[in-house]
């Protein structure tokens, strides 16, 4: 016996050596598993990545971009759903919406066949020795409130006593100085909540979400903020006058122009956009709090950092306000990963991903076992190689919640290709056109490429029917009925 573990160990070590140098970075132990810090947050857009083609003005973002200079920048994440609950669903099931059902916000999730068989991804980390804790808004819909440890959920600030403070102000579409102080504010107390955790002493792994509203509406924030967007200085994005003649009705259906042109009408374009741009600022500094103590406490090392957001935000562009649709603006997403001992600082990954891709990501980096419910990929070999080879498309599907039809959209490096539920299409040459002002869908010298992009979506798509159709068109709400109702129902 003695004799054979002498002739083993030799052999042993040799491998333990020769694995030690070829992999850069160990695949931790059970014991040793990596801490997870996951934050997101809501309808923040790309306009912050320094892209001319999205937008050429200031946005104060300091935290946020430091981060990214710390891991690795994903400057081509798309969300695999164009609103709140469908996305973040996809995120925390690891799910496609074209297997799940779940396209929009309001469907019967729990009725998801796929869903009910999948594994939520926290209770996946607390089913592998993690302690899991929750601060505002992170899943949405999909309900998986009982499974944290010690949660605060996300609820509204209250809107300013004089509200609406836009002449055009009408529900959440409104903006201006809250009368709140900074502490008072929610994401505020979600960022203290976060910090508390990770201050404390842990006994096992830590899992820590943390959700930020802002700059989800309504845009009420401490008047310091507004005041490092002078109106005069706001810089407008660019806009095609016609842009949205050459597509077809269903995509001018999303597109909704009447809220535009009501704000410009108004003269609330540049108010709007500071508005915006002034919430931005407000959720990156809670960040840049919450950041700031992981950075002093001893989880520093062992830690793993994932901000992204949940879609991307029109503000103006296609005529279009907010989100929920299949162009760029409503689908490119924000996603940075930091992993110590595995990413290097200021890497940039140009390489197409999605949403989707969070949980195997995450999974794969903690050692946790892998799931047959996975629709993303691990994005571990990006992490390591921001430049390997890649060559997966970005599906981002949505539904119709009158007409029940499904729309779907694919991104791929050089183009853009939408397909609307009725039969409606566009196809763009991102690399040309990168504002996506020209729809090239009649173009014969795009039919290959067109074509290439239609097999590239999924063959089914069915989605789930509403928890009872017509429920949503019922009477307004007045403020009563409106306040006793739960925060999170329009988000
Ligand atoms: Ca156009």
């Amino acid at each position: 016996m003695k004799r054979n573990r002498r002739k083993l160990y030799p052999k042993l070590t040799l491998l333990v050596a020769l694995f030690v140098l070829l992999s850069p970075f160990q695949l931790p132990q059970a014991k040793e598993r990596p801490n997870v810090l996951f934050l997101c947050i809501d309808d923040l857009n790309t306009w912050l990545l320094s892209d001319p083609a999205r937008y050429t003005g200031k946005v104060i973002a300091p935290s946020i971009l430091k981060l990214a200079s710390e891991g690795v920048l994903f400057k081509k994440a798309y969300t695999a759903s164009p609103k709140c609950s469908p996305s973040r669903t996809a995120v925390l099931s690891g799910v496609a919406p074209w297997k799940s059902g779940i396209y929009q916000n309001a469907q019967n999730i729990s009725e998801s066949p796929a869903l009910k068989k999948a594994i939520p991804l926290p209770l996946h980390f607390k089913n592998q020795g993690y302690s899991i804790v929750s601060a505002g808004k992170v899943s949405h819909g999909y309900d998986i409130r009982h499974l944290w440890d010690k949660r605060l959920p996300h609820k509204r600030d209250p809107a300013p006593p004089n509200a609406p403070l836009s002449p055009i102000g009408r529900g959440e579409k409104d903006w201006g100085t809250t009368h709140l102080k900074e502490s008072e504010m929610n994401d505020s107390k979600y960022a203290d909540f976060a910090i508390t955790e990770l201050k404390r002493k842990h006994d096992k792994p830590f899992f820590i979400a943390c959700g930020l509203f802002h700059p989800h509406y309504p845009w009420y924030v401490p008047q310091k903020y507004l005041d490092l967007y002078p109106l005069d200085k706001i810089v407008l994005p660019k806009l095609k006058e016609d842009d949205l003649e050459d597509i077809p009705e269903e995509g001018i259906g999303l597109a909704n122009p009447s809220t535009h042109e009501k704000i410009i009408r108004a003269k609330e374009y540049k108010k709007a956009l500071q508005g915006y741009l002034a919430s931005t600022t407000y959720a990156d500094a809670q960040i840049g709090r919450i950041l700031a103590a992981l950075e002093e406490s001893p989880h520093k090392e062992n830690t793993i950092v994932i901000f992204w957001s949940d879609h991307g935000f029109h503000l103006g562009e296609k005529k279009h306000w907010a989100k929920s649709t299949l162009w760029e603006e409503a689908t490119h997403s924000n996603l940075i990963v930091k992993v110590p001992g595995l990413t290097q600082p200021k890497q940039v990954c140009n390489r197409l991903v999605s949403l989707l891709d969070i949980y195997p990501t995450l999974v794969e980096l903690c050692d946790l076992p892998s799931l047959s419910q996975f629709d993303g990929n691990s994005l571990v070999p990006l992490l390591k190689d921001p430049i390997a080879t890649w060559d997966k498309p970005a599906i981002t599907g949505f539904l119709d919640m009158w007409k029940l039809d499904v729309h779907l959209t694919v991104r791929t490096e050089n183009f853009r290709y939408i397909r609307y539920g009725r039969g409606g299409q566009e196809f763009y040459h991102r690399k040309n056109d990168p504002h996506e002002w020209v729809n090239q869908i009649d173009n014969p010298k795009y039919k290959i490429e067109i074509q290439r992009h239609i097999d590239l979506l999924p063959k089914t798509a069915e989605p789930l029917p509403y928890k009872k159709r017509g429920e949503r068109k019922s009477k307004p709400k007045t403020k009563k009925t409106r306040s006793k109702k739960k925060a999170t129902s329009k988000n």
